[in-house]
């Protein structure tokens, strides 16, 4: 994403800004990943999973993105032939590509305070169409529109917009990565800021209207719900932290977590023959740890006489408090947790996030679902 042309000084006033779609606003990675594995599949190579292969690919036109798999894969076909046999997977699956979350806040929000919005993707022009037709209210958003096929040369090249060509253009360069960071920080390395989602975007940081929708020290997102038995978790909750967290099963949740971006969140809890009650709870890699897995790590804002391992417990998730983060020391990420949990707390008292608490998600028994 990049702002307009900008002075370098502190109170940086942007009027109009330019937007990337695949990866920033959309998520078709998830699903070109799947096209990708399926295609070299059927050669009996093995596609690198958890963004390795799609990272390699990232920003590039479709000939060129075919021409770098029959490469790197060795695959017996020329670029064309692969380009063919791709769009025949891609082009019925746009419709399945969901809004990145925090992308129709920010479209509305510069669109209210009539901030022009531009777009430009590497995507051809009639792919760009039928993704924005699933997208309520986008194409109307945008006042341009710059495709990878309008253009002589695709990104990073000045005529189209990337973090490199934003940069040289002498614009202020948010990058949004969408694929694991620790993959894609070198390549964003150029750009004045980096976020983990749109969620963290700050307009007022960069001259523009600030948001006026947190409540209280949290955001409202669209809720989603959760769900399983209390399981073990990596046994260091209550142990190293003091702060026990009630783990759910990852596997059965899916692609329901790798569609939630990585953060610290506030909802509710509801255990069977317990009651209803307030939760912080993080999502993510826990990168003080360097977890290996995304795991949900909920603490219920309640005191516990005992354990509740193999209990039922929903969760239903409302507001969104800020990214993940890395602390030099122990003391400092419990610190930050206690706070978590006192906004958690006063924001879970206030509308919108006051009304979840009555869902009957978070007490139906499953058998009567
Ligand atoms: P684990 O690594 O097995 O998840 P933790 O040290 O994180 O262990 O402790 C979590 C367990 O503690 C939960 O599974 C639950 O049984 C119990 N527990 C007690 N009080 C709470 C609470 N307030 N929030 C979450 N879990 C709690
Ligand atoms: N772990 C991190 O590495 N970085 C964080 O910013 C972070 N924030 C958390 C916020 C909350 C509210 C909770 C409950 C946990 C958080 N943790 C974070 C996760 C913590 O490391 C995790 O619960 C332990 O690793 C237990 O498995
Ligand atoms: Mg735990």
């Amino acid at each position: 994403m990049a702002g307009s042309p900008a002075s370098n000084c502190s109170n940086t006033l942007v009027d109009h800004v330019i937007l990337d779609l695949d990866g920033t606003l959309i998520d078709t990675e998830t699903l070109l990943d799947e096209v990708y594995a399926k295609i070299v599949w059927k050669y009996g190579k093995k596609w690198e999973w958890d963004g390795i292969g799609l990272i390699k690919r990232l920003g590039k036109r479709p000939l060129e993105v075919a021409a770098s798999l029959v490469e790197d894969y060795e695959l017996p076909c020329t670029a064309d032939e692969l380009l063919e046999e791709s769009l025949s997977h891609v082009e019925t699956m746009w419709s399945r590509a969901k809004a990145l979350p925090g992308a129709t806040r920010l479209l509305k929000h510069l669109r209210a305070h009539k901030i022009p919005i531009g777009l430009a993707s590497n995507s051809p022009a009639k792919n760009i169409r039928s993704k924005l037709a699933y997208q309520p209210g986008w194409l109307e958003s945008f006042k341009v529109i710059v495709a990878g096929d309008e253009v002589k040369e695709g990104k990073p090249s000045p005529e189209m917009t990337g973090v490199i060509a934003g940069k040289a253009a002498g614009m202020k360069v948010v990058a949004v990565p969408s694929i694991p960071s620790k993959i894609a920080r070198t390549l964003y390395s150029g750009a004045d800021s980096v976020l983990n989602s749109l969620l963290d975007f700050r307009p007022e940081l960069w001259g523009l209207p600030p948001f006026q929708d947190w409540v209280g020290k949290a955001l409202p997102i669209e809720p989603w719900c959760l769900g399983g038995p209390v399981i073990k978790g990596f046994g260091r909750g209550s142990k190293v932290l003091g702060i026990p967290t009630a783990n759910l099963p990852t596997a059965a949740l899916g692609s329901q977590l790798s569609q939630h971006v990585c953060g610290i969140y506030l909802g509710w809890a509801g255990l069977s023959n317990r009651g209803v009650y307030k939760i912080v709870m993080s999502v993510g890699w826990n990168p003080f740890f360097d977890n290996a897995a995304k795991t949900v790590e909920p603490w219920l804002l309640h005191d516990f006489p005992d354990d509740f391992y193999g209990e039922e417990l929903r969760l239903i998730v409302v507001g969104y408090i800020r990214p993940e983060a890395n602390f030099s020391s122990l003391e400092l990420l419990i610190e930050r947790i206690h706070e978590d949990a006192e906004i958690a707390k006063a924001a879970l008292d206030l509308l919108p996030f006051s009304s979840y608490q009555d869902d009957k998600f978070l007490t139906t028994p499953l058998a009567k679902q």
